[in-house]
């Protein structure tokens, strides 16, 4: 094999650019306030930035929903503003990913308008329109092609009256899924593509490609889903269309179509609910070039039942069987991502650390550690680098994403106590992590000056980037110093990883270890352990762990209650973390 790729030791940071940054003081952040807070991201170190969907779209799902692949959103700003951002991203040596939606458009694209035309348009073929179930009337209950439900809730098909067909929808009715087995939907998708490439954007992120190909049988029937009927949230059919029969061969295709022949070597990120290991393995085989890592939801899933809505205790052991499984079984072959949050996920530090104020800091920092020490890519999402918690919603009127207004909505029409859900939804919403990043402690939080979309989080005047920049102990210069670590230790990037301890129900701690030549061409080895207290008790390692006691440290993150680290002490303090140097 030739050298690693440069991005198995880069950190990729996401923007979420409707809660950013503000510049123009319409309460929504765009392209301007992004170029604005470069300072920032190169401050932290970060390598690339993912950009979530500032194409032309109705909003419907916030950007998720695109009219026009080849056009900037008004709220967001113009073409000439993101070729900028583009650019000062390039002169500070960060690279541009972009996200890539492309299971589905927006029912305003034109591409979807024509098909829905007519029957006949020659666009019709470009999405999926089926007739009622046999025997029943269009529009009757029940009378859908198939029992798949929406993600956001209802069936995942709508009835156009005009034509007595319905069209498929996995997400909102204003998110038509695209046939991806027409070639020519593929042809467009890849033209697409080059044209924001020979733009200079470096790579992209594909939101739910693993969705792109439905199990359609040969005389172009789609079948029920095994547990779709009475299913909320997640659709339950997932057998008919998660990793279906032709996903391989449509991103083996995409990279030959797009990114085979381009002289430097892209990042693509193949976002896939549901995926296994064995999954991973094969679209990040670097041998069948489908994808470099894919963005997986396992250990996302661990704290509820089937539905995102029905919450379970967190275990410390599952996440670690989780992680652990995903670490051995990529190790010789395929790449890792590896993240806690993102604009779909509640804040880390709310959801598996501690944010009451005696444990918030050193929580974050304690998580961030444990992330960013495994084998993979990191991903940091916004404001977890300082920090941001969940939002204390108390009422459902401050809640704005159209999957938790859908789910709430839905509930209680089913006849479920309303403060019964808002308290479900509160701690699940996506809405978490879309409240404006906290750049600092003003009214708007220097997100904007105008009237902010969505509330901004009252702890901002506390929990803030100005607040944290000079501070060397703050979660922000821990996050800076984990991607410090990165860049600068071969072993991180790159390490064997061992899990130790995997009963354990508040140690997470696990070995990395490479081995290789010396500047001197001697044979050496590098091994770290990495070992962090999950909770709010202090743990002693003496009989444990002896041998992480005294070791060189090589970066220590403090616990709840003392703000040194004193690698000779057995005793680990409440959430603290530390690496420490074993070979
Ligand atoms: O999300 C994929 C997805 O499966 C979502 O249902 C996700 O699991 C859910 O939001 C978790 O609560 C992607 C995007 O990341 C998301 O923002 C979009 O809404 C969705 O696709 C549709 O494009």
């Amino acid at each position: 094999p030739g050298p690693a790729p440069w991005w198995t030791s880069a950190v990729v940071y996401q923007v979420y650019p409707r809660s950013f940054a503000d510049s123009d003081g319409d309460g929504v952040g765009d392209l301007r306030g992004i170029t604005s807070r470069l300072d920032h991201l190169a401050d932290l170190g970060v390598d690339v930035v993912w950009l979530s969907p500032v194409y032309a779209s109705p909003q419907d799902d916030n950007g998720y929903d695109i009219s026009d692949y080849r056009a900037v959103d008004p709220t967001f700003g113009t073409l000439e503003d993101l070729d900028e951002l583009t650019a000062a991203l390039h002169a500070r040596g960060m690279r541009l990913v972009m996200d890539l939606v492309v299971n589905h458009t927006s029912d305003e694209h034109a591409w979807f308008v024509d098909a829905k035309g007519s029957p006949t348009n020659e666009k019709r073929d470009w999405y999926w329109w089926r007739g009622p179930r046999e025997g029943m009337a269009a529009g009757a209950p029940g009378a859908e092609p198939t029992n798949w439900r929406s993600h956001f809730s209802g069936p995942a098909w709508t009835l156009d009256e005009a034509s007595g067909e319905y069209y498929l929808h996995l997400f909102s009715p204003k998110q038509p899924d695209l046939n991806w087995e027409n070639p020519e939907v593929r042809a467009a998708v890849h033209a697409m593509m080059r044209w924001w490439l020979d733009r200079g954007v470096d790579g992209f992120r594909m939101d739910v490609i693993n969705m792109i190909s439905k199990d359609v049988a040969a005389d172009g029937s789609l079948a029920d889903g095994r547990d779709a009927d009475g299913a909320t949230g997640l659709a339950g059919a997932g057998e008919q269309y998660l990793c279906g029969p032709r996903v391989h061969e449509y991103l083996a295709e995409m990279h030959a179509a797009v990114l085979a022949d381009r002289p430097e070597k892209l990042l693509t990120v193949g976002e896939m609910p549901g995926v296994t290991v064995a999954d991973a393995r094969a679209f990040t085989d670097p041998g069948r070039t489908e994808v470099d890592m894919v963005f997986q939801f396992e250990h996302v899933d661990l704290d509820h039942d089937g539905s995102k809505w029905l919450p379970r205790p967190f275990d410390l052991r599952a996440l670690k069987a989780s992680f652990g499984r995903w670490q051995a079984g990529l190790a010789d072959r395929g790449w890792n991502s590896l993240y806690w949050n993102n604009h779909d996920q509640p804040r880390i530090v709310s959801r598996w650390g501690d944010d009451a104020p005696e444990h918030r800091a050193a929580s974050a920092r304690c998580l961030a550690t444990l992330l960013h020490l495994h084998r993979g890519t990191p991903y940091v999402y916004q404001g977890e680098e300082i920090g941001m918690a969940n939002f204390p919603w108390s009422s459902a009127e401050q809640l704005r994403d159209i999957e938790s207004t859908n789910h709430l909505r839905e509930e209680v029409a089913q006849g479920a106590d309303p403060e019964d859900v808002l308290r479900r939804v509160a701690v699940s919403s996506r809405d978490n992590a879309r409240t404006p990043v906290q750049w600092d402690a003003s009214p708007g939080a220097g997100f904007t000056t105008g009237e902010p979309w969505i509330a901004v989080n009252p702890d901002h005047e506390r929990w803030n980037v100005a607040a944290q920049a000079g501070d060397p102990g703050s979660v922000l210069a821990h996050h800076r110093r984990l991607v410090a670590l990165r860049h600068d230790w071969p072993v991180v990037a790159l390490g064997d990883f061992t899990m130790l301890l995997p009963d354990h129900e508040q140690v997470y701690a696990f070995t990395r270890r490479l081995e290789g030549a010396g500047a001197d061409g001697e044979r050496r080895v590098d091994e770290l352990v990495v070992v962090a207290n999950v909770g709010g008790s202090a743990v002693d390692l003496a009989d444990l762990l002896p041998e992480a006691v005294g070791a060189e440290l090589v970066l220590g993150s403090p616990g709840s209650d003392r703000d040194d680290v004193d690698a000779g002490d057995p005793v680990l303090r409440p959430w603290e973390a530390r690496v420490l140097r074993t070979g």
